[in-house]
């Protein structure tokens, strides 16, 4: 079993974050890919993932899956405790909710900023002032929302880390740190991300 990536981005320490969680990180191989140099954009890694990106998993009987959330979800079914994606039918549905929030909410607004700013994306989309502008202005509603959720529980999804949370630590990564900065206006968030920063998985977000 093998994990292509790279060491920096916001996407493949999710998933090493999940295998530590687990403990489990020693089961698996990483292959390094060049992404500095486009060698995920060229046609050896693009017979793995047609889209060229990573993180990419690749099962012992050749099938790749491609997308953070549906690599943690293998390694949850394969190695369930702990569990980091709810266990009842309810929890479950509980956590995923949550984590779309997440992903489809802050983590994108963080993730658009990222993509329209940094020079390192200049010839692999079109950059675009209007999207960082609505970014930083949803990002910061996004912020307002979930200090107000964070008031009754101590992580995302209820009382238990989950992967949600690992999901919104990558939306700190990419930017939402900044964003709160020093959280005087958001006490709850920050008490969150001081709380999961003591965690030794999320310094793969690095
Ligand atoms: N939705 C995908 C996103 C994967 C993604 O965008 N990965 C970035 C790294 S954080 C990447 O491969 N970037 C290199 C590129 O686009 O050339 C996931 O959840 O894994």
């Amino acid at each position: 079993m093998k994990i292509y990536q790279f060491k920096s981005g916001a996407n493949p320490p999710r998933v090493r974050a999940f295998l530590i969680e687990k403990g489990i990180l020693e089961t698996v191989e990483f292959v390094h890919v060049d992404v500095a140099n486009g060698v995920n954009r060229q046609p050896e890694f693009k017979a793995k993932n047609t889209k060229g990106t990573l993180p990419v998993l690749e099962l012992d009987d050749g099938t790749f899956v491609a997308e953070s959330v549906a690599i943690c979800r293998y390694f949850e079914v394969t190695y369930p405790d702990p569990p980091l994606m709810g266990v009842t039918a309810k929890d479950q549905a509980v956590v995923e909710m949550w984590n779309r929030r997440i992903e489809l909410g802050l983590f994108r607004h963080c993730d658009d900023i990222v993509r329209n700013t940094l020079e390192f994306f200049q010839d692999k989309v079109i950059q675009d002032e209007a999207v960082v502008r609505v970014g930083r202005q949803s990002a910061k509603h996004e912020c307002e929302w979930l200090d107000a959720e964070l008031l009754e529980r101590r992580y995302v999804a209820g009382q238990t880390f989950t992967i949600a949370d690992i999901t919104l630590y990558a939306a700190f990564f990419l930017g939402a740190r900044s964003i709160i900065g020093s959280g005087a206006q958001y006490p709850n968030l920050a008490r969150w991300y001081s709380d999961v920063s003591q965690r030794e998985s999320l310094r793969e977000f690095a």
